[in-house]
């Protein structure tokens, strides 16, 4: 089986796939696309996904597209461990926490987002951080009363560790970036530091990347 993926250090959406291939034990090869620098709109990116997004998913030159839909897929190749419960009504809630990150807040704050800011409303970078920062915070806060409700025990659908987890600890990446405080969120920092307790978590953390490491960028 040959898994290739197109992600970048930074993207948050890469992380999401990387810590789920390493959950499965899958082997793969990331190709890095740098999207600060506009690679994702460079004809040779086109012809792999003409969103010009990452992460782009090609296993065995089958191309797939959208971090939840691909780690759904990865359930499906690889039923073990599993990053969905089997349970409909408990799939279904992974699912709500995950697209609360993936559908709702994560691409408030995309380059592509920040940079239609800048060029159409003129905002200025101090401004668009603070954009960035406060939809995190609401992100943030929409787990914390969600894992209020139903308390992580440990991971956020119980024993195993899963899709939801993987979503939750990716918006906490995104907090560090723009250094939004966990110190109102106790639930969703505890959530995060057992996730990053697992090589598998940590070892695909943005700043372990090579390409980050190869970036210059200091965080
Ligand atoms: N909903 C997509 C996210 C795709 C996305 O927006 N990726 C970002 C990086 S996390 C990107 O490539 N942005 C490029 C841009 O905004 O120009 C997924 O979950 O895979």
């Amino acid at each position: 089986m040959s898994i290739t993926v197109y992600g970048f250090w930074r993207s948050i959406a890469s992380f999401r796939i990387r810590v789920a291939l390493k959950l499965k034990a899958l082997p793969f090869e990331e190709i890095s696309v740098d999207i600060l620098q506009g690679e994702q709109f460079k004809p040779g990116y086109d012809a792999v996904n003409p969103e010009h997004v990452v992460p782009t998913f090609i296993h065995d030159g089958h191309s797939l597209y959208q971090s939840l839909a691909i780690m759904e897929y990865l359930d499906d190749i690889k039923p073990s461990p599993r990053l969905l419960p089997d349970d409909i009504k408990e799939r279904a809630y992974a699912r709500s926490l995950a697209l609360m990150t993936i559908a709702d807040a994560h691409p408030l704050t995309v380059p592509r987002v920040r940079k239609h800011l800048a060029k159409a409303f003129g905002a200025e970078t101090k401004a668009i951080e603070e954009w960035a920062a406060h939809w995190t915070t609401e992100a943030l806060a929409a787990y914390e009363r969600f894992l209020a409700r139903r308390a992580p025990a440990p991971f956020a659908l119980g024993k195993d560790v899963g899709l939801a987890d993987i979503c939750i600890a990716g918006q906490v990446v995104g907090a560090q970036y723009l250094k939004v405080s966990l110190d109102a969120f106790p639930l969703v920092k505890g959530l995060s530091d057992r996730c990053f307790a697992l090589p598998e978590f940590l070892s695909s953390h943005p700043f372990e990347q090579p390409d980050y490491k190869t970036s210059g960028v200091k965080h």
